[in-house]
Formats: C-alpha cells, sequence, structure tokens
C-alpha cells in the first residue's frame, strides 16, 4: 500500500484538497490512517447489507473512491439479481475503481459512474451508502440529496450514513478532536502534516451534529435512525425506510 506523504513537506500556501491522482494513488493508507474505525466500518457495512439486500434490487455506494465499501458489501450478499453501482466525481477515483471491480466482480454485477451524486438518478435500491461523503456537498444541498436517495429506495431499504461528527459543546468538540490529533500522531502523521491537512480540508469538508443528521434524515422521510457506530467524533448511521 503506498503511504501518504502528501503534506510531510511545507507548502507556501496550502490549497483546498481535493481528490487528485496523487490522492487516489495513497487514499487507502489515508483513510485507514487518519479515520478511526474506517475498516472496522468497512466490514461492518458487509454485514448491514447483508440484512438489508433485497432480490433483484440495486446497492448504490455514492462517493465510491476506490470501492472499498462495494467490495465488502458484495462479500456478503446473497440475494439473487443484485447489482452494484459505484459514483464519484473524481475521475482518479473512478478509473482506479473500475479495474478493481474488473478484477474482483464478475462482469454485469456492477457498474462504475464518474458524476456528481447529485446528478445520477437512484431507482429501485435496497442498499445506499454514504460513506464520508455527504460532508464534501454544501450543507444547503444535503436535505435534497437524502430525499433523492428516500425516493429511488424501495419499502424496507436502507441508507448507510457515515459522517465525521461536529459536537455542539464546546467542550466536547475540544476533548474528540485532541482524541482525533492523537490517533494521527499514533499513526504516523507529523504535526506539519496534520496542521496542513486541517487548513485544506478547512472549507471542503463542513460536519454536521448527530442531531442535526437524525432532524435531517426525519424531514427527507426516513422512519428510523440509529448511530451504530462511532470511533472518536467519526460515526456511522443507519436510517430505515418504512415499510
Ligand atoms: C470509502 N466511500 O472508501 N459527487 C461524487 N463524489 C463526490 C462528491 C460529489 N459531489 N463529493 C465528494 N465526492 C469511500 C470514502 S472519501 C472520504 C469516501 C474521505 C467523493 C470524493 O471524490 C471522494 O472520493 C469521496 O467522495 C470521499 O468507503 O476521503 O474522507
Amino acid at each position: 500500500m503506498a503511504r501518504d506523504s502528501i503534506y510531510a513537506h511545507p507548502q507556501g500556501q496550502v490549497v483546498d484538497f481535493a481528490f487528485t491522482e496523487a490522492v487516489a494513488d495513497v487514499f487507502p493508507d489515508m483513510i485507514r490512517r487518519s479515520v478511526p474505525g474506517y475498516e472496522t466500518i468497512i466490514s461492518l457495512l458487509g454485514v448491514i447489507a447483508r440484512r438489508y439486500a433485497q432480490a433483484d434490487s440495486r446497492i448504490y455506494d455514492l462517493g465510491c473512491s476506490l470501492g472499498a465499501a462495494t467490495l465488502s458489501m458484495a462479500a456478503q450478499v446473497r440475494e439473487a439479481g443484485v447489482s452494484f453501482v459505484c459514483v464519484d466525481n473524481s475521475s482518479a477515483m473512478t478509473s482506479r475503481c473500475e479495474q478493481i471491480m474488473q478484477r474482483r466482480l464478475p462482469a454485469g454485477h456492477f457498474e462504475v459512474i464518474c458524476d456528481d451524486i447529485q446528478h445520477v438518478v437512484l431507482e429501485n435500491a435496497s442498499v445506499v451508502v454514504l460513506n464520508f461523503t455527504l460532508q464534501f456537498l454544501k450543507p444547503a444541498d444535503r436535505l435534497a440529496m437524502l430525499e433523492r436517495i428516500y425516493q429511488g429506495l424501495r419499502p424496507g431499504g436502507v441508507l448507510i450514513l457515515s459522517e465525521k461528527l461536529r459536537f455542539a459543546a464546546a467542550a466536547d468538540q475540544d476533548l474528540l478532536t485532541d482524541l482525533h490529533l492523537e490517533f494521527k500522531r499514533a499513526n504516523g502523521y507529523s504535526e506539519l502534516e496534520i496542521s496542513q491537512k486541517r487548513s485544506a480540508l478547512d472549507n471542503v469538508l463542513i460536519p454536521d451534529t448527530f442531531e442535526e443528521h437524525a432532524a435531517r434524515l426525519q424531514a427527507a422521510g426516513f422512519k428510523q435512525t440509529v448511530n451504530w457506530f462511532q470511533g472518536f467524533s467519526f460515526a456511522s448511521l443507519l436510517a430505515v425506510k418504512g415499510e
């Protein structure tokens, strides 16, 4: 696995973070060392998909990057006629994802689309995954995205929504930020790398509180939302559409 050293050297002016070729090359290492619980979430997404996948339906992986969530779900789903749709608007990600899927999944069982997830038509879905993607949409666009997902889900279908959370109480925010910094140090990131990456993400990754997510999911129509996983400030929610 190629090691992430993108922010290891001083950058005169740190530009906004983007999912470039350089990022795609080191992405598995970057996300594993930056997101507490990422590998556990990926593995357990498969179990959730195993429970909720419906025969002859689609499973969407929105903001798929290299398709880790899809591979985990494909290894678990047993129903007949399930096909996977992976979407990302970074061509650096989708070109690599396409190659990985061709190696790992049977032809005709998947599609990799390079587009904004806000433009993709969602239909006949039993499971939709937004694994650390909604946080990159403008806050004003997030409800419309969830409404489109809700409309595209079959009755009884689910959305798995993983996000970095914000905390309303300043003391909680400080504590969890501190633990996340320690996690990055423990994974070998230097103070320079941590601070440059933080500046790069400042205007790009805008987190919501759990309460904001829960209220938005309810407004979009979901009947039940549970927080099924949390590693420091990184959480994954399961939202269920009623029968
Ligand atoms: C994983 N889910 O490994 N439309 C399409 N893609 C987008 C958009 C958009 N509007 N905005 C951002 N992306 C993956 C990890 S990474 C999370 C997801 C992270 C894409 C972006 O190009 C990137 O590939 C992905 O969302 C976010 O389970 O890096 O923190």
